[in-house]
């Protein structure tokens, strides 16, 4: 079906994606990202190798917004290398160790991929991501410099892993430490940047590294389960044996009609899997405070617990890529930009989900109390369902999102002059239609 159909279909949605182009305004003006050609040239990089991350990146504040557009191209190249089955591993392992030193040189780019590999341009263009990584505050490039040089010597560890390269991720463990290397160490760094920046508690760093790392693990996780068709026709996979071998004998049966419903019930295991990580994103979201880096934070967490929603239950994922709405992230977008909106749209998909779980599934009392427990969780943010005179309990999550609601506080009432001026722009539309069906006829 058509973009333009699905909006047609889905009114909400519509007005949304109106809201969003022609209504909301950007936090931050955009005309400092042209600063110099260099600079220039590494927005188009972003813009051209990423397909969500550039948006939210580049609203930012201008206080971190190039240093995370850099920390992204940088680990965009890694990860180009890492992909790229073409390069010899005498070539990739050494190369992915030795990354992080790369970073000091004035000059250096990489011409080694293969030629359809889509983001090779950042490799090749790699001097105008250096010239512009040199200008940052040196506790910037520091906290880039110690995760590349982290992701970098962990993929390369798994490209000369013998079991891994021939059967892909076996225990559960294994999948965590996979995802830790390519996404946990993400949070970790945004985690470090948005805490020297001072736009969230201290704390986010220093009390337990479970809820940056959770950050990551909940986005790549939920890629991983959604990329199975993707992946298995690139002769790979991320799902681990311990959990697909309860269901199958070989992951690729999964896609034969007969395993269909053993398949199915796979993808919900990982999908409990992934649920474990929901408490540690709420709690992760309370602690920020300037708003630029909330929405950063906020967006891709809301559009994956969306995308998870969908592939649940879903066989469909056993043969193509399956995809969220454009609409639905117009919508998403717009409501993440307050805790309690994103607190709603996780209650959302979480309901969806339990509605939608069969009784016959083999997890089905785990996927129930999983959810329950979340849902208790949000109940102690809130506690707002008291009995008259029950004081509330002054948890750390409750008392932080008392703090974060100070904040948000301060997008109510622009999202309230949002919805004015979209009904006075759609009530002049409406009037002059009429108009012109009335009496020009
Ligand atoms: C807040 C906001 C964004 C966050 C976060 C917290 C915590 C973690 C992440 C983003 C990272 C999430 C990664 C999920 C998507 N997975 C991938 O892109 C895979 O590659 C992983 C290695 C490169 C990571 C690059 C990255 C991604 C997002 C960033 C960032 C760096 C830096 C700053 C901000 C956001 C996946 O790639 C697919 C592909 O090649 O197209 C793969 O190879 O598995
Ligand atoms: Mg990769």
């Amino acid at each position: 079906m058509g973009k333009v159909t699905q909006l047609l279909l889905h009114p909400v949605e519509l007005k949304a994606a109106l809201k969003l182009k022609f209504i909301r305004k950007p936090l931050y003006s955009l005309e400092d990202t042209k600063e110099t050609p260099e600079l220039k040239r590494c927005y188009q990089l972003l813009t051209k190798t990423s397909r969500s991350f550039a948006a939210v990146i580049m609203e930012l504040h201008p206080e971190l917004r190039n240093a995370i557009m850099l920390f992204y191209l940088i680990l965009r190249a890694l990860d180009t290398v890492e992909d790229d089955m073409t390069i010899d591993s005498q070539v990739k392992v050494p190369l992915l160790r030795e990354f992080d030193s790369k970073l000091d040189l004035e000059d250096w780019s990489f011409d080694g991929n293969a030629p359809t590999e889509k983001d090779r341009c950042v490799l090749v263009e790699f001097p105008c991501i250096l010239k512009e990584l040199h200008k940052l505050k040196p506790e910037y490039q520091k906290v880039i410099k110690e995760i590349t040089h982290k992701m970098g010597n962990g993929m390369a560890s798994y490209i000369l892993d013998e079991n891994f390269n021939l059967n892909g991720v076996s225990t559960i463990k294994d999948y965590n430490l996979y995802c830790h290397y390519v996404a946990g160490l993400v949070g970790d760094g945004l985690t470090q940047l948005i805490v020297l920046a001072n736009f969230g508690s201290q704390d986010l760093y220093t009390e337990s590294a479970q809820t940056f790392e959770s950050m990551g693990l909940f986005l790549q996780k939920t890629n991983i389960i959604r990329d199975y068709a993707e992946d298995l026709e690139d002769g790979r996979s991320f799902w681990p044996q311990e959990i697909w071998s309860l269901y199958a004998n070989k992951l690729v049966d999964f896609s034969k009609p007969e395993h269909t419903q053993a398949g199915v019930h796979c993808i919900n295991h990982l999908v409990l899997n992934a649920l474990g990580h929901i408490e540690d994103v709420l709690l992760f979201l309370s602690s920020v405070h300037e708003q630029s880096s909330f929405q950063f934070c906020a967006i891709p967490q809301v559009m994956a617990i969306a995308t998870l929603a969908m592939v649940f239950n879903n066989p469909v994922v056993l043969h193509e890529n399956v995809k969220i709405r454009k609409g639905t992230t117009c919508y998403l977008i717009l409501k993440s930009r307050t805790l309690r909106g994103c607190v709603e749209i996780f209650q959302y998909y979480l309901r969806d989900i339990k509605k939608r779980l069969p009784v016959d599934d083999p997890n089905y009392l785990k996927i129930n109390i999983k959810i329950g427990k979340i849902e208790q969780y949000i109940e102690e943010m809130y506690q707002e369902q008291l009995p008259a005179g029950v004081a509330p309990k002054e948890t750390t999550i409750y008392k932080k999102v008392q703090q974060r609601s100070t904040y948000d506080a301060k997008v109510a009432p622009k999202q309230t002059d949002e919805e004015y001026q979209f009904n006075m722009a759609l009530t002049m539309v409406l009037t002059l239609a009429a108009a012109i069906v009335f009496y020009v006829k």
